[in-house]
């Protein structure tokens, strides 16, 4: 009989869990989302996983994000999907031959190789970069690393405060359902129903060969993201020649900048500068989100829709994700803690952070961004708990988190009223943000 002393506690089973999945996922220069279903490099899974691989290897979390970079076009945008050479086209769909970044996107600065998707993800990567270095500062020195990748950051920044501030007031909008990251949540339906769908025979599937129709977005769907992907490649992704059909300006997507613009910030100190351009640019970013998106009535930050004009009527997990930054006001961080802990998003069962009001017209359990809780935002959510000083509330839901995460065996998402998992197993930014939780009980952001 195994004495008690020598049995692994839970936490021990957690980490080594967590480890062997971001191992098994690791190709030798980057990190798959999923063997299966994600078979290339994705540009927020990226930061997020190097946030957790920095407990494993601050070499390898460097890497993570160096190798990301190496696909970042001229005019700074960093794509959201990095396709490996060895995987087949059929493996993923869009594939390589749909976005022809080499060819299409050379106008833009997309690079000769590797071939990339044209669209961006959220801003998470100088976060992520900044928390790397801090894993263990004298490497990071070492090897040059803050100053590699600070311009390349810098850069990615201007393009999308310079490009992407589309309608006029100081935020970046997002120009793809798949560009916030949260593919088919609610908050899109709208600027979505006036789009025609591409023609279904033009293209297949490749999702539905690994994930269950009903946790998948509809073919509908999946016909608009064709159709906007396909207008927007017909410009070299040149965001002044494009007329955007969708535009919108997404909370999450700014408030990240936001945090990375903080991070930018420290790193531009730690080398020796002052910093003080970012920081400024924090703020007015800051500013800017409180004026434009946020809703004091409903107590969070709304999407805004530039093409049909106003804030969308949805209350996605995206209004949330603001909390983490630090210079909100202190009204507006607390109305949002309480909405997180209230009736729309406080899951019963799990105490999980569901993708979309649970009381919603349009909520879903098991359907994506539709209604499902997944990691990466609870971990976003954590962090602005513990920087507004609601530490009760971030301990209850790190508990969450780890208990789902383990039970779950690291899902993609889980059914916020159950736990039951859904998507992808060994879903790496589900390991790695594990890791981070469980390494740091509370970890101060930039
Ligand atoms: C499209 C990789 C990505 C995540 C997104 C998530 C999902 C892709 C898809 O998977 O999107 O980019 O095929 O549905 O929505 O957040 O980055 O894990």
């Amino acid at each position: 009989m195994t004495a008690v002393l020598e049995r692994p506690s839970p936490a021990r089973t957690l980490r080594r869990g967590a480890a062997r999945v971001l191992l098994d996922n690791w190709t030798g220069t980057a990190t798959v989302p999923s063997r299966t279903l994600y078979p290339h490099q994705w540009s927020w899974d990226s930061a997020f996983i190097a946030i957790g691989l920095r407990h494993l290897s601050a070499r390898r979390a460097q890497r993570e994000l160096e190798s990301l970079l190496t696909a970042q076009w001229a005019d700074g945008r960093i794509p959201h999907i990095v396709f490996n050479p060895a995987q087949p086209y059929d493996a993923y769909f869009p594939s390589p031959d749909f976005w022809r970044s080499s060819t299409a996107g050379r106008p833009s600065g997309a690079p000769a190789a590797p071939e990339t998707s044209g669209i961006v993800q959220p801003p998470v990567h100088a976060l992520a970069a900044w928390l790397v270095h801090q894993a263990d500062p004298a490497e990071s020195d070492r090897r040059g690393f803050l100053a590699r990748v600070r311009p390349r950051l810098a850069a990615w920044h201007d393009y999308l405060l310079t490009r992407r501030d589309l309608g006029g007031g100081g935020l970046a909008a997002v120009v793809h359902p798949w560009e916030p990251g949260m593919d088919n949540s609610p908050c899109w339906d709208g600027p979505l129903r006036p789009l025609t769908p591409a023609d279904p025979d033009s293209y297949r599937r490749a999702d539905l060969d690994h994930g269950q129709a009903a946790d998948r977005p509809t073919d509908l769907d999946y016909g608009r993201y064709v159709r906007l992907a396909t207008d927007y490649r017909a410009t070299g992704y040149d965001d002044r020649a494009t007329d955007h059909a969708f535009a919108v300006e997404d909370p999450c997507f700014n408030a990240l900048l936001i945090a990375s613009e903080r991070a930018l910030a420290a790193m531009a100190r730690h080398l020796g500068g002052s910093g003080a351009e970012h920081e400024k640019r924090a703020q007015t970013l800051t500013d800017r989100l409180v004026e434009r998106l946020w809703d004091e009535e409903a107590g969070l930050f709304r999407a805004l829709d530039l093409v049909a004009g106003g804030l969308i009527e949805e209350r996605g997990v995206t209004g949330l994700v603001p909390l983490l930054v630090p210079g909100l006001p202190a009204g507006i961080a607390r109305r949002l803690a309480d909405t997180v802990a209230g009736p729309h998003f406080r899951a019963p069962g799990t105490g999980l952070v569901p993708s979309y009001d649970l009381s919603g017209h349009a909520f879903d359990p098991q359907r994506y961004w539709r209604g499902p809780a997944w990691f990466n935002t609870a971990w976003l959510v954590h962090q602005g708990l513990r920087i507004h000083g609601h530490h009760a509330q971030a301990d209850e839901l790190r508990r969450s988190f780890l208990a789902e995460a383990g039970r779950s065996g690291f899902a993609e998402y889980v059914d916020p009223t159950t736990g039951a998992g859904r998507g992808a197993r060994n879903f790496s930014w589900t390991a790695a943000l594990t890791l981070d939780l469980l390494a740091h009980e509370e970890e101060p952001l930039p």
